[in-house]
């Protein structure tokens, strides 16, 4: 009877256990990507000229310095996303002579997954929103 049990069981993990393996990761929750959309610039932080903004992910430097001005949008679509296993912190910065300016600073992470595109709005003197999607 116990041996019966035992190989039933085993035989449902074996069944079930194939199913879960191919959604495994999207199932489970391990991992997930992030992808940044695009920047707003509301209103710029610099008073003359254009700012420069760079985005850096956990400290690092992600893309290229780029000029933006007030009212304008910035496409990162093309952007590689980014692979996450816990969360990582986005940073905006303008670029200054003097220690660049802190436009944004988001915290991402994977409960973010599946809920389409979202919204990062800056706390700084200029207005800046970040658009992104976690999948
Ligand atoms: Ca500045
Ligand atoms: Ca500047």
């Amino acid at each position: 009877m116990t041996n019966l049990f035992i190989s039933i069981i085993t035989s449902l993990m074996i069944l079930f256990g194939t199913q879960a393996n191919e959604e495994g990761i999207s199932q489970k929750g391990e991992g997930c990507y992030l992808q940044l959309i695009g920047v707003k610039c509301i209103s710029q932080e610099d008073f003359t000229g254009t700012d420069q903004i760079y985005i850096n992910i956990d400290g690092t430097k992600y893309t290229n310095t780029a000029r933006i001005s007030d009212g304008q949008y910035m496409d990162l679509t093309h952007l590689d996303p980014i692979s996450m296993s816990g969360g990582v912190t986005v940073t905006i910065w303008e670029e200054d002579w003097d220690p660049d300016d802190l436009l944004l600073k988001k915290y991402i992470d994977c409960s973010f997954k599946g809920a389409g595109q979202k919204t990062a709005t800056g706390t700084s003197d200029a207005n800046y929103k970040l658009y992104y999607k976690v999948y």
